[in-house]
């Protein structure tokens, strides 16, 4: 049996992740952050909950990842732990970076330490690139990297620091540069989930506006389904590599609130309003990935679009909201 330990497992992507190695038989690991409400510590991951091991680390304590690697003894570490909020990025820059920096840091070192041979996952971001663009209006692993947040300064040192342990020692460390992926399972204060979420409660009488930040910058949004896949991929590959993962198709949010409001049957126009609380002190404004390396090289390909992603996560609100 393979052995996979994920950091994260019960975040969006790690959850999906923990399902799809389960499926292929894998013994699965995962690290939980403690919080003082158990049940939020597992939530996304309630229904495996006794088909898989968790152990409490947290990535600023290196002490904590030498004892999960230790006791799960992996083939396979998939580092997905991140505080992953762009915007809240700005608010605590410097926990951020501690976590998604030195704590990327601090794994590769309890690694090299314990157990070098095994292979790696790093969860590098699009948010990288910053308003970097190649002249076909397309970012892709060549393209240069400028990010405009903390969050996406603190993806590029660890980004750099795998790609300088990959070499230096050898180390089996790969890095997928994933852009945006949603879900159900999407926290509420991301902008997929926080329109579907408010134009669900407005649909239903429960809210009356949607507050928002800025409707003109572009996303590249994919399922974080077939995001767990790529990540699985990516790992299998017989060389430790970078590889982008993307729909390769952008739309901008206003576009993203127009479509969902339309599916429950209203005009955005009437409930959406800007509150500068949710603009950034810099916004990275157009994101369109090329994933052709990972297409041709490990075969991926996704099987959601955008608008049955929106779809799937339209039902999953209404079950919820009318539930209440
Ligand atoms: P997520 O839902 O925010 O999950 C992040 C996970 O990391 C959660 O389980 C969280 O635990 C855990 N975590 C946070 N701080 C930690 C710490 N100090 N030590 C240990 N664990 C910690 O994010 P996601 O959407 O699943 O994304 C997974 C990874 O991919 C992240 O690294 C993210 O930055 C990266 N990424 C995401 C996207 C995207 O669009 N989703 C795109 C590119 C890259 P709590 O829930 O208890 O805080
Ligand atoms: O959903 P978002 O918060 O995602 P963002 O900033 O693109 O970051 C996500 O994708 C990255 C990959 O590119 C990941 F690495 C990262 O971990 C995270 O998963 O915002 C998307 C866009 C932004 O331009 C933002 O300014 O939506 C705009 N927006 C407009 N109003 C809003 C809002 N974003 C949020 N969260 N809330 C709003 O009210």
């Amino acid at each position: 049996m393979t052995n996979a330990l994920i950091t994260g497992i019960g975040g969006q992507t790690g959850s999906y992740l923990a399902e799809f190695l389960l499926e292929k038989g894998y013994e699965v690991w995962g690290t939980v952050k403690r919080n003082s409400v158990a049940e939020n510590q597992s939530y996304r991951i309630n229904h495996i909950f006794e088909d898989v091991h968790l152990e409490y680390a947290d990535m600023t304590d290196m002490s904590s990842l030498i004892n999960v690697i230790q006791k799960s003894d992996p083939d396979e570490i998939y580092n997905l732990a991140a505080q992953s909020h762009v915007r809240v990025s700005f608010d605590q820059p410097i926990y951020t970076a501690q976590v998604g920096a030195m704590g990327v840091l601090n794994l590769l070192e309890a690694i090299r330490l314990t157990s070098p041979y095994v292979r790696m996952y790093q969860a590098s971001s699009s948010e990288m690139f910053g308003n970097s663009i190649d002249e076909d209006g397309f970012q892709r692993e060549t393209t240069p990297m400028h990010p405009v947040s903390p969050y996406g300064c603190s993806k590029l040192f660890a980004h750099n620091i795998c790609r300088n342990y990959r070499h230096s020692y050898g180390m089996h460390v790969s890095c997928g540069i994933l852009f945006n992926h949603e879900s159900p399972r999407r926290g509420s204060t991301f902008v997929t989930a926080k329109v579907v979420k408010g134009a669900v409660e407005i649909a239903n009488r429960l809210a009356f506006k949607l507050h928002m930040g800025n409707l003109e910058s572009t996303r590249d949004w994919s399922h974080a389904k077939d995001s767990a896949r790529a990540i699985w991929t990516i790992v299998q590959h017989v060389e430790p590599d970078d590889f982008v993962c993307a729909s390769g198709v952008s739309h901008s949010v206003r576009d993203l609130c127009k479509y969902v409001f339309l599916r429950l049957g209203l005009d955005y126009e009437d409930f959406v309003r800007l509150d500068e609380k949710y603009l950034r002190p810099e916004e990275l404004l157009d994101l369109k990935g090329d994933c052709t390396k990972l297409k041709t090289t490990l075969g991926w390909e996704p099987e959601y679009t955008f608008e049955t992603m929106l779809d799937e996560m339209i039902e999953y609100w209404e079950e919820r909201v009318t539930i209440k």
